[in-house]
């Protein structure tokens, strides 16, 4: 099986530290992160492997003063591309970010700048996002003429709404700062989105794999399903990680009283 350790990554950097926190850059600063099809094959190829590399938890940061631009939209104005070599191509996308957001492993946004277009997209199968003073959200599509391609249909609307998404799109409306939190764009706004997302990463990282792999994979599987076919789903996931051996010692630490209890500070 291929390692993550022998990807040879250009568009992106990983860094792995002794705790098992992953730090993913988005390392193409110069076109603002802007994805290209190389960058999108990149994410496919670290996202398919992370989840049995024995990372823990992901902090996914980007180089320069911007998160993401979106599309690659020089890449695409040049390839002049069919509507065939199109729809694969969005089928990449989705399937670096259906590998982020179902594939087990917490995956936490440290966001600066611009979040816009397919960067929001990228954005969005994370799951945790954290804004800092400089962050701004947008869906400049309408502007340039597109559509969404990379999930935005389903995860931003999941975000902020149906009715919101369509305003974003129809009229090029930014979102910033506190409003930004307020309509669900990212669930935390800090001076510093980089030290955020590691705190939270190791905090996270404290869990059984196990357990977070529940929680990074079959919430976002059970909103596929119907109420009665989730509920099934539920349980039997709960079967298997409320079981686990890793649960043990906490749960006797609770019984002996060892154990932090669950109070605001
Ligand atoms: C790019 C891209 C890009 C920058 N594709 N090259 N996304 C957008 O509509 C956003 C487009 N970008 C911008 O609005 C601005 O670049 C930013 C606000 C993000 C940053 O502004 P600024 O002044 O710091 O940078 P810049 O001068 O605009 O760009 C610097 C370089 O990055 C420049 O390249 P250079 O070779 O001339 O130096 C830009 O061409 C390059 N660059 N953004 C390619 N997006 C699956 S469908 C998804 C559909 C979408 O994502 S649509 C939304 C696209």
């Amino acid at each position: 099986m291929r390692r993550i350790e022998d990807l040879d990554l250009k568009n992106l950097r990983l860094d792995v530290d002794g705790d098992g926190i992953a730090r993913v850059t988005l390392d193409r600063a110069a076109k603002r992160n802007a994805l290209d099809a190389a960058t999108v094959e990149e994410l496919v190829d670290l996202f398919s492997l992370l989840p049995r590399s024995g990372v823990r938890a992901v902090v996914l940061r980007a180089e320069g003063p911007h998160f993401c631009a979106g599309l690659d939209l020089v890449e695409h104005f040049k390839e002049d591309r069919d509507p065939a070599d199109f729809m694969h191509l969005c089928l990449r996308w989705h399937e670096a970010f259906n590998k982020m957001e179902y594939g087990g492993v917490p995956i936490i946004a440290a966001l600066k700048g611009a979040v816009v277009g397919g960067g929001l997209e990228l954005a969005s199968a994370a799951h945790i996002r954290i804004a800092d003073a400089t962050t701004y959200f947008a869906l400049p599509e309408g502007q340039r003429g597109l559509f969404t391609g990379g999930g935005a249909t389903i995860r931003v609307a999941d975000l902020v709404g149906k009715a919101r998404m369509i305003d974003m799109m129809l009229t090029g409306r930014i979102y910033q700062g506190q409003e930004a939190i307020d309509v669900g764009l990212a669930q935390y706004l800090v001076d510093d989105s980089e030290a955020k997302a590691m705190e939270l990463a190791r905090a996270a990282a404290q869990h059984p794999p196990l357990t977070n792999f529940a929680i990074c994979s079959a919430i976002s599987h059970m909103q596929n399903m119907s109420a009665l076919d989730a509920a099934y789903a539920e349980a039997v996931v709960a079967g298997v990680v409320n079981t686990q051996k890793d649960a043990r010692g906490r749960l006797e630490a609770f019984a002996n009283k060892t154990a932090a209890r669950v109070k605001p500070k």
